[in-house]
Parts: structure tokens; C-alpha cells; sequence
């Protein structure tokens, strides 16, 4: 890749990323984050780095901490265990989750009682007695807030509203007599400047596809499929060998039918397909990106 051409893309995934939306999102946060024991931060499994927030450490120093890593169903298992303990070794609390499985929520409440187990004994030692844990949930968008949000209330379910004097304004999930849940997630930012993340994320639908071509997209995911998952094209559409991006896609628009006016083969169409494909999991399961 050229330089220039790097920096031209640098420019374009920029222009969603508004400062002022992003000052505001963190002074919001900042103001939440002081109401609460632990912050839940949701990863997507298949970019564990891509989708980490990279101020949420400073935003949320002196507070406990759990990542998720989200979305874990459509990720590959083996990098899954492998970015566990990648973040583990961090020192973080990390688990993984498909949050539309309510069931699978009913784990979270044991971890964040474990990760929270300073706090409870804290608060004995100083004589309070059933003081909750409350909890938010923070992510970039799509990463799957809402979803964790709904799964984990839909058990316990009693809205507490406005807490006069603390927490004005403020709705909160009671989950049991041990944890709150703040009802509204954080939306923070991805690393937005840094290209290979915004590819990825492009490559996940968390970017607006108009930010970056669906062609240069799906380019960049052939070539990674190549290195990486060699036989994931060869399955869903009977390719074989190693071909080039554009070849790929050529091939993906002839078994598909897909031409424009005057027979030529629909590229973008077959990045569409292949993009389509990979977003609702019929590639199989796939992780975008390695520890380190
Ligand atoms: N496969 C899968 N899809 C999920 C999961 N969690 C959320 N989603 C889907 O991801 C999309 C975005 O979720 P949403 O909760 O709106 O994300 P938010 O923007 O962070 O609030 C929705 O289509 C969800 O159904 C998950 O664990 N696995
Ligand atoms: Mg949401």
C-alpha cells in the first residue's frame, strides 16, 4: 500500500468520527463512570483490538473492570481462547458471550459479584451492609449494548427510576439484591486513525460502507482469508487455488450470475455477496485479528 493512498484513507474514516460527538460522549461518560463499582466493556470476538476503546482504561481507572468478548458465536473458538487469555495475562476479568442467548447472561451476574469481591468485603469491614454493585455497559456501536442489556434485565426486570440526590436522572436495572445495572450503555469510539482498524471494523459493518469502497473491503478480507482461513472460499464458492482479489471476486460474480450491461462481471456486486456472507456468519466461524 502507498503512502498516500494510506493517508487519503486515513482522511476518509475520519469524517464519522466527529470530535465534538466525541467530546461529548466521553464527558457523559466521565459523569456516569462516577456512579458505578464496574465498568462491563463489550469487545466483538472477531476484532478483539479493533473494537477496544482506547481511553476507556483512563476513563475508568480505580474502577473494577470485565471485558466481554461479544458476539463470541460467530468467532473462531480457538482465537476466542486465545484472546481470553491474551487479556487475562493483562490483568483484565474476560469472558465470552452471545448476548441474544439470555441464558448465557445468567453467568455474568457470579463474575461480576467475583470481580467486585474487594468492594463487598470493603463494604463489611466499614459496617454497610446490602449496598448493590452497579454495573454499566460500554462499547463502540453495534458491538451489541442493547442486546446484553435486554438479555440480562429480562430475568430480573424491576426499573428502578430516579434515585433522589445520587443519581438524578439516572435509570437503573435491578439484576438481584447484589447488582444494578445503569440502563443507558456508554458509546465510546473506536481507534479510529489507525487504517487496519477501520478496515476491520469496515469488514465487521461497523463502519458505514460509504466510508470505504465495499471492493477495497472485501480485497482486504480475501487476503487475509488467504493467510489465514485458506479453505473458506474454496467452500462457500468453490474456488480454488490461490487467486488474486480481483480474480476472487470475478469468480464469486460469475458463479453468482452476477454481470452488468454488456456481460462484464458485477465486482462490486460479489463484494457485497462476500461481505453479506462473512457479517452473518455463513463463512463459518472467523476471528479477523491475533493477540500481538
Ligand atoms: N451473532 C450475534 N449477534 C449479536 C450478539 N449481540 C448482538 N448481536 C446483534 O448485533 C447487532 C447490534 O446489536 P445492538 O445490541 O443493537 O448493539 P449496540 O449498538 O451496541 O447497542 C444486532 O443485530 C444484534 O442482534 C451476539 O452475541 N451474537
Ligand atoms: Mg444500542
Amino acid at each position: 500500500m502507498e503512502n498516500n493512498q494510506d493517508s487519503n484513507k486515513n482522511q476518509k474514516i475520519d469524517i464519522q468520527w466527529y470530535p465534538g460527538h466525541m467530546t461529548k460522549a466521553k464527558r457523559s461518560m466521565q459523569e456516569d463512570i462516577k456512579l458505578i463499582d464496574i465498568v462491563i466493556e463489550l469487545l466483538d470476538a472477531r476484532v478483539p483490538y479493533s473494537s477496544k476503546n482506547p481511553d476507556i482504561d483512563e476513563l475508568a481507572r480505580n474502577k473494577f473492570r470485565l471485558l466481554v468478548l461479544n458476539k463470541a458465536d460467530l468467532a473462531d473458538e480457538k482465537m476466542t481462547a486465545e484472546w481470553e487469555s491474551f487479556y487475562k495475562e493483562k490483568g483484565y476479568a474476560v469472558t465470552k458471550m452471545d448476548s441474544r442467548n439470555t441464558k448465557a447472561l445468567s453467568s455474568v451476574t457470579g463474575i461480576v459479584k467475583e470481580v467486585c469481591k474487594e468492594k463487598t468485603e470493603r463494604d463489611k469491614r466499614r459496617g454497610i451492609l446490602n449496598r448493590p454493585i452497579r454495573a454499566m455497559i460500554v462499547g463502540i456501536p453495534n458491538v451489541g449494548k442493547s442486546t446484553f442489556i435486554n438479555s440480562y434485565a429480562r430475568k430480573a426486570c424491576t426499573r428502578v427510576g430516579n434515585k433522589p440526590g445520587v443519581t438524578k436522572g439516572k435509570q437503573w436495572i435491578r439484576i438481584s439484591k447484589e447488582i444494578e445495572l445503569l440502563d443507558t450503555p456508554g458509546i465510546l469510539w473506536p481507534k479510529f486513525e489507525d487504517w487496519q482498524v477501520g478496515v476491520r471494523l469496515a469488514m465487521i459493518g461497523s463502519v458505514n460502507d460509504d466510508i470505504l469502497s465495499k471492493t477495497e473491503i472485501a480485497f482486504q478480507m480475501i487476503d487475509y482469508f488467504q493467510n489465514n482461513y485458506c479453505n473458506i472460499l474454496t467452500d462457500r464458492y468453490t474456488i480454488n487455488g490461490y487467486l488474486t482479489g480481483i480474480e476472487t471476486l470475478t469468480a464469486i460474480a460469475e458463479k453468482r450470475q452476477c454481470r452488468l450491461k454488456g456481460n462484464e462481471p458485477d465486482i462490486e456486486k460479489a463484494a457485497s455477496i462476500l461481505l453479506d456472507d462473512f457479517r452473518a456468519g455463513r463463512l463459518g466461524r472467523i476471528t479477523l485479528e491475533k493477540p500481538e
